[in-house]
């Protein structure tokens, strides 16, 4: 059967990566984070979704975590040299895809149809879906007062203190087509949430009207992959944002999250090994190279197999 995943960026794309090699790429659809999405400069940008379709198609530049390899930065410095704006940086070769899908969605065409039309044309096997193609932004209320997204992770470096994050436009946003569909699949073997930041990248997901009750009402087992190793995060705020939010940096913490969503969750077996309150089981989930990547899904599919 097929396999879903519900993802971010990097961390999701690690993990979807695993999965195409441990199974046929066309059984698996990766349901996307959109709460990055913004419009910069005029242009609509979508990170979660591009960082899936570079890392597919073997153009990601790996060690930055976002973005094209080999990209060059013309563009960046003419319109540094214009005074413009240069926080957030577009390569030469992302403003293509960038200028691509804002021409088409301000044509009418939703930013799903344009995402598979790029996975086809870079010969992505695996489906890739945005979670919705209704507008939805994450917003942050902290100590430097209400921030969008991009503006707290890139501009600001994640420094202010969150005391809580909404999804702007989620009460009203639809499921893409084919993401209830996928879920809700009698045939899915197993839905996995890729190890992304739960608060950043997987609760816009699951504010999706409809997907949070069809997750918990799947026949296929839903297991997460936990983004704590030994007890905190291997990338990015999850850890600092889970002090912030009062909460303890532990995999319980992480399960009380997902509860009545997940049905069980991979912990790294760095963590220590007190119960999270939920069917589990322990893996080696650093995600450095490809057999990493294939070792982790393979694990997480093993849980989820075991609790069908
Ligand atoms: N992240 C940065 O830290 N600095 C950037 O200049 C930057 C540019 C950028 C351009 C296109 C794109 O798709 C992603 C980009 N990102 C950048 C990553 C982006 O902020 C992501 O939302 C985060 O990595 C969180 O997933
Ligand atoms: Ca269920």
């Amino acid at each position: 059967g097929n396999v879903v995943v519900l993802t971010g960026g990097v961390g999701g794309a690690k993990l979807v990566l695993g999965l195409i090699h441990a199974l046929p790429a066309d059984g698996v659809t990766a349901i996307v984070n959109t709460g990055d999405d913004f419009t910069h400069l005029g242009l609509r940008v979508s990170p979660d979704i591009d960082t899936l379709l570079y890392t597919l198609s073997g153009k990601a530049d790996q060690a930055q975590g976002w973005g094209r390899a080999g990209e060059t930065w013309s563009f960046m410095a003419a319109m540094a040299s214009l005074g413009g704006p240069d926080w957030f940086r577009l390569g030469d070769g992302d403003l293509a895809l960038h200028v691509w899908r804002t021409m088409r969605m301000a044509a009418g065409e939703p930013l799903s149809a344009i995402t598979a039309d790029v996975a086809r044309a870079w010969g992505i096997g695996a489906r890739v879906l945005p979670m919705s193609d209704d507008p939805v932004a994450t917003m942050l209320e902290s100590d430097a007062g209400t921030l969008a997204f991009q503006d707290y992770f890139v501009a600001r470096r994640c420094a202010p203190v969150v005391s809580a994050i909404r999804f702007e436009g989620a009460a009203a946003a639809r499921p893409a087509v084919g993401v209830l569909e996928a879920i809700g699949d009698p045939a899915t073997r197993a839905i996995l949430i890729a190890p992304s930041n739960p608060f950043l990248s997987v609760d816009p997901l699951l504010a999706v009207p409809g997907i949070r009750e069809a997750l918990s009402h799947a026949s296929a087992p839903v297991v997460a992959v936990s983004p704590l190793v030994g007890g905190t995060a291997v990338k990015g705020p999850t850890a600092k944002l889970m002090a912030e939010l009062a909460l303890p940096i532990d995999t319980t913490a992480i399960a009380r999250h997902y509860a009545g969503v997940i049905d069980g969750l991979l912990v790294d077996e760095r963590d220590p090994p007190g119960d999270p309150g939920i069917a589990h089981a322990r893996a080696d989930t650093l995600m450095h190279d490809l057999p990493d990547r294939i070792r982790v899904a393979q694990a997480a599919l093993a849980l989820a197999d075991s609790l069908r």
